[in-house]
């Protein structure tokens, strides 16, 4: 396995300057930083090129994340939406072809934080949401990118709340290139069992997220990593583990994630360098060694 971390740890928008992030996750003992796609729609060629550049300057590949908005939204009942979404996503892929990404993951069938004040058609949208991966798997193949559909929790999505929800998904898509994500933080609300959770999704698996239940560096909570790590390594999982900490208030990131106090108490960016340090140790300990 591989170990990640998003930069929106040290971040309060969805779009930053990568590169010092990128020479801060490789001395901190990461194999990857995850970006998140806003910027990257309007990167030039050289702006591409340069970020490529500098991963590999620094021993570091890179992971996509993306929270589409709702006019990105490819299980839109709106038909000029849905065909904006494909466009959008097609472009999208190959960007990070360019980049040398090769994975994308996130609520990226939907859109994300849902509006729950809007009526909700779960079978219209995962109808019309199937055809629009199937599409976007298709040209996700050809850019050698993995489209991975993350389960999120109810209170942030309703198409897919479980592993067994994307697990048919994925099936009915019926696209090699479009898997299953998994997330703890979800999983933690969702999931009869997290360890069957995990095994449910098996080969599918295609990228997954940790984060403790208040979204705490793994190790600083009360997440069953021992469970998580023994599962992992049922079904043979060799990809990537990214954490998703979120700890600091403020910001689109702050209220897009319902940060409403300050759960790093007052952590100076040296104290949260050395918790993400010591919990990629932890990841390393307890999902393989242990
Ligand atoms: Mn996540």
């Amino acid at each position: 396995m591989k170990y990640g971390i998003y930069y929106a740890y040290w971040e309060q928008e969805w779009s930053a300057d990568y590169k010092p992030y990128i020479e801060k996750v490789a001395k901190l003992g990461f194999d990857c930083l995850e970006i998140a796609c806003t910027p990257v729609v309007n990167y030039t060629r050289q702006e591409m090129l340069d970020l490529k550049q500098c991963a590999k300057d620094n021993g570091i590949f890179l992971t996509a994340g993306h929270g589409p908005n709702a006019r990105q939204n490819l299980a839109s009942a709106d038909p000029e939406i849905a065909k904006g979404a494909r466009a959008f996503y097609t472009d999208l892929l190959k960007r990070l072809e360019l980049m040398d990404i090769h994975t994308i993951g996130g609520g990226i069938y939907s859109y994300w934080p849902v509006d729950y004040s809007k009526p909700i058609d779960k079978p219209g949208d995962w109808a019309r949401s199937v055809a629009g991966v199937r599409e976007m798997g298709k040209v996700a193949q050809d850019c050698g990118v993995d489209y991975c559909l993350e389960v999120l929790n109810r209170f942030e999505g309703y198409l897919l709340n479980t592993s067994e929800e994307a697990v048919q998904f994925v099936r009915e898509v019926d696209c090699p290139a479009v898997k299953v994500m998994l997330d703890t933080f979800h999983m933690n609300i969702e999931e009869d069992s997290i360890g069957d959770a995990i095994r449910t999704a098996g080969p599918l698996l295609g990228h997954f997220h940790t984060g403790e239940c208040n979204r705490r560096v793994p190790g600083k909570g009360r997440t069953p990593w021992r469970e998580i790590g023994y599962a992992l390594r049922d079904i043979g999982y060799d990809k990537n583990v990214v954490m998703e900490p979120f700890v600091r208030m403020g910001g689109t990131v702050g209220s897009d994630i319902k940060i409403w106090h300050d759960i790093s108490r007052g952590a100076t960016e040296a104290e949260l360098d050395r918790d993400a340090a010591e919990s990629v140790k932890f990841e390393r300990y307890m999902l393989e060694n242990l």
